[in-house]
């Protein structure tokens, strides 16, 4: 079964969104495999924007089934804003599909995300997206108190829920200075998610049972990444991530589709790096040139608004991340974005205390003193908005893409020179 996997190589919005939309015609099936609403994938349609956060962003595309997996944590709220929102604008969404697995982001988890988003135990804040992901995968992890969507939609829940807001009321009191937390009130959550359950009733499944027999009736999956493989809670740049397995590593995990059915993974990186939230970023640039990239790049968040780190591409970070995943292709994003500038840098080793790395450090700490080694390439004057081929393309552009490819040992099969579909070229 031909299965791909779509993962980000870098801190998240590296436009997978618009990567696999172009996929989905090839595909009978797209499972995001994890996160929430902390994603912001955006696909774009000829005039048409449709920014996603739980939705698989094969939505568009009417005959292929788009599922939310096990691995993914749902806020009901904003997953039935975006159902309303994709209808609204005449967008069906009876292709899609909820696990019953996965689990339900509540009240209490955005109270703990906000009191727990000060500081770690290093002392620089994390900078979540605030939508309770990391206390609802805790509780997942903890099992006491969590509630599936296949609880949400079966009797029973009133009396977990108010099992549950008793304890959280204890808990989350003490995390916050007295006064400053209203305590939660369970009939109100009750009322509020049972209506919530009632709307996305229509939507759940056991999405693995289907998943499982997709792949044995070899339909093709597409398994879709959220965030970026740097944000792996395992992996990443810890304990500056998100709460799940946001490199390749997790979309079996996250889907329940065995890894031998995934024959295909693209790692998706943009032309340079960006990163929201706290954490270290070795090739930052908190300079003129950051503030170049993010507004020609219109760097900010597709959740949260918030703007991005921006810094040159870091050629040490993504061989690493392109490895942990598996990738065997690349998808070049944004790579119009670097049109104007005299010259490039790409970072092709670290410096930490003299010596020279060319593997990326475990532990933060090193990764917050590394200095990069940079090469540096001519850049290209002209706009390249308008290429379609790779013949289209300047020829420092080429060198540029040539030497991303050599340094994180993959071909570049996609390189993307804007938002639209057809701003794609594909070099095979
Ligand atoms: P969380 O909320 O617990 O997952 O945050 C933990 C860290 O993971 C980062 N993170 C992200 N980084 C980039 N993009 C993300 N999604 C949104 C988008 C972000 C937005 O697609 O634009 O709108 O602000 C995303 N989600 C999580 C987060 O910044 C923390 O560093
Ligand atoms: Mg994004």
């Amino acid at each position: 079964m031909p299965g791909t996997c779509v993962i980000g190589l870098q801190w998240g919005d590296e436009a997978k969104g618009k990567l696999v939309d172009l996929l989905t015609k090839r595909h009978d099936v797209v499972a995001r495999f994890l996160g929430g609403a902390n994603a912001g994938h955006t696909v774009v349609d000829g005039e048409n924007t449709y920014k996603l956060h739980h939705i698989p962003s094969g939505i568009l595309s009417l005959d292929v089934a788009n599922v939310v997996t096990a691995g993914v944590v749902i806020n009901p709220p904003i997953l039935l804003q975006e159902i309303d929102g994709l209808k609204a604008r005449g967008v069906p969404v009876n292709n899609l599909q909820l696990s019953d697995r996965a689990h339900i982001i509540f009240p209490w988890h955005m109270a703990e995300d906000r009191a727990m988003n000060q500081a770690t135990a290093d002392g620089e804040n994390i900078g979540t997206t605030m939508r309770g992901i990391g206390p609802c995968y805790r509780d997942k992890v903890g099992r006491a108190h969590a509630i599936r969507l296949g609880d949400l939609v079966r009797p029973g829940l009133k009396e977990k829920i108010a099992l549950i807001t008793a304890a959280k009321n204890k808990t989350i009191a003490s995390m916050y200075d007295s006064g400053a937390f209203t305590p939660l009130d369970a009939d109100a959550i009750y009322t509020e998610y049972a209506a919530y359950a009632d709307r996305m009733r229509e939507y759940v499944t056991d999405s693995t049972a289907y998943l499982l027999d997709a792949a044995d009736e070899d339909k093709r999956i597409l398994f879709e990444g959220a965030q970026g493989a740097l944000l792996d809670v395992d992996h990443g740049t810890y304990p500056f991530v998100t709460s799940s397995n946001s490199s390749g590593v997790g979309a079996s995990a996250g889907s329940g589709v065995p890894a031998k059915f995934i024959t295909q993974v693209i790692g998706v990186i943009k032309a340079y790096s960006t990163r929201v939230g706290g954490g270290p970023f070795p090739t930052e640039q908190e300079n003129e040139l950051g503030e170049k990239i993010r507004n020609r790049g219109n760097e900010f968040g597709t959740t949260t608004g918030r703007p991005r780190r921006c810094g040159w591409f870091d050629a040490v970070a993504v061989r690493y991340t392109a490895r942990i995943s598996g990738v065997d292709t690349l998808a070049l994003m944004m790579l119009d974005v670097l049109s104007t500038l005299d010259e490039i840098k790409i970072c092709v080793a670290y410096d930490l205390n003299g010596e020279r790395l060319t593997h990326f450090p475990s532990h933060v700490d090193d990764i917050r003193q590394v200095k990069p080694i940079y090469e540096t390439l001519p850049g290209w004057a002209e706009e390249i908005t308008g290429a379609r081929s790779l013949e289209d393309l300047p020829a420092n552009a080429l060198a540029y893409i040539e030497r991303i490819s050599e340094l994180v040992g993959c071909e570049v099969g996609v390189v993307s020179v804007g938002p639209d579909r057809k701003q794609t070229i594909f070099t095979e």
